[in-house]
């Protein structure tokens, strides 16, 4: 047996809102203060997850982070019970009380960055916990993540996960979502593809969104995971995706085995970037780019559609790779009729099929932003946690346990509520019981 990619995706927290909080993501921006659907987003969730399992890939699940992040209220003065601190927080700094309540570790591309064994000098599977370092919402996922993970990946013989980079301007990093992998097959020795938005000193800056992810931190990332430095590139991502509201490179590139699926403007020199994967391919295999240009598919309508934030797979016995998009795709014509092109030809991508991933989407999550990859060998396989690994059985389970806790909308107006600290605290104490998470794993059960 070969080794397989899991899918890990996040499942959506209870407090699944619209804060508007991703200054240079689009939807997130567009949709602030909306009414939200926690119940429909967490099933929508799992309803991908349960058709890629049916489908013949193996899926994993995370867990959802506990908010509103109460240790990180008490951190900056509030006090007394949970219920009071919520309450003061919201009174007092809504705006810093909305960042608390973000459950927005359902994205886990931007949970850690994976390097697969076959890749690092030690023949181990490789995390590095990202420290989302340039939102506050977000910076507030690393410890939740990292416990995630040691609990998911514990045998430190197969597995390393690594802590968050310092979280400062000169190491900000989103995870996977700045990080493409192309190879044979998934086991074999690939080509690891870094991408930045800036450097440190600020050198190509974009000029009106940040560019989140550095050139720093990537180099630091594949030094830890002892990546050789002939199968390993840097690229930087072009100003222009990122001003347009490519927040993260999963928004306009998508890599799967040899296939690099990007927008003509998703790199600031493509040409450098093709001439380097080939020459760093070279005698391992041969690299297959389908780029698509501006004038198939515009900047803005594949940043509206999200068609690159895809999962690009490959379903057993399938000769040609599946795209998983969201139904947006369908919705935005020029971007459907590129796609009735695209899977009509000969080209490595035979099929697409689209998801209603519509609460997820409209603050910037598409299918590709719901899922973290781990290539893992037979070995490396047998040592995961089994119990974050899907069934029908669990994902029932799972599914009962969102309709049982979760409110059917969240307005604005209902997120003052106290009591919606006991109802996630009841809610996430039960799902340590569904999930291998111990009795232990948020801090509310270990206060
Ligand atoms: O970091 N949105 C997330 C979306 C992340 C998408 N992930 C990938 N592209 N891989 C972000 O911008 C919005 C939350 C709010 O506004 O309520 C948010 O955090």
């Amino acid at each position: 047996m070969s080794a397989v990619e899991i899918n890990f995706d996040g499942l959506v927290g209870p407090t699944h809102n619209y804060a508007g909080l991703s200054y240079g993501n689009v939807a997130s921006a567009a949709n602030r203060d909306q009414v939200a659907r926690p119940r429909a987003a967490a099933l929508q969730g799992l309803a991908k997850m349960r058709a890629l399992l049916h489908a013949g890939l193996p899926q994993g699940v995370f867990a959802p982070v506990a908010r509103p992040d109460l240790r990180f209220l008490r951190s900056i003065g509030f006090s007394g019970s949970d219920a009071a601190v919520w309450e003061a927080a919201m009174r007092a700094e809504p705006s810093l009380a909305r960042q608390a309540l973000a459950a927005s570790s359902m994205w886990t591309a931007n949970a850690a960055t994976v390097s697969p064994s076959a890749d690092c000098a030690d023949g181990r599977l490789h995390f590095t916990t990202a420290n989302l370092a340039t939102m506050l919402h977000r910076f507030l996922e690393g410890p939740h993540t990292e416990r995630q993970l040691q609990r998911v990946f514990p045998d430190t013989a197969h597995f390393a996960v690594h802590p968050p980079l310092p979280a400062q301007a000169a190491f900000t990093d989103e995870g996977a979502a700045n990080h493409m992998r192309l190879c044979r097959a998934h086991g074999a020795a690939g080509v690891e593809i870094f991408v930045y938005g800036r450097e440190a000193g600020g050198i190509g800056t974009p000029e009106r969104f940040p560019a989140r992810q550095t050139l720093e931190s990537v180099r630091a990332i594949a030094r830890a995971h002892g990546l050789d430095p002939g199968r390993t590139i840097f690229a930087r991502q072009s100003a222009k995706a990122i001003d347009a509201g490519a927040f993260h490179n999963d928004v306009v590139a998508v890599a799967s085995e040899q296939v690099l699926f990007f927008h003509a403007d998703a790199f600031a020199d493509p040409e450098a970037l093709r001439a380097e994967i080939a020459a760093k391919a070279a005698g391992l295999f041969e690299p297959i780019f389908v780029e698509v240009p501006a004038d198939r598919v515009s900047l803005e309508d594949a940043i509206a559609s999200y068609l690159f934030n895809a999962q690009l797979v490959r379903f057993p016995g399938q000769a040609r790779l599946t795209l998983i998009a969201p139904r947006e795709v369908e919705e935005t014509p020029a971007v459907a009729a590129y796609l009735a092109d695209l899977t009509a030809g000969q080209g490595p991508i035979g099929e697409v099929r689209t998801f209603d991933l519509r609460e997820s989407m409209r603050n910037g999550g598409g299918p590709a932003c719901l899922r973290l990859r781990v290539v893992a060998t037979p070995q490396e396989m047998a040592r995961i946690n089994p119990g974050f690994l899907l069934d029908d059985a669990r994902i029932d389970r799972l599914e009962a346990w969102v309709s049982a806790h979760y409110r059917e909308t969240y307005a604005p107006a209902d997120l003052a509520d106290p009591s919606i600290v006991r109802e996630v605290h009841e809610a996430l104490d039960a799902l340590t019981g569904i999930l291998p998470l111990g009795s232990d794993f948020y801090g509310f059960q270990r206060a």
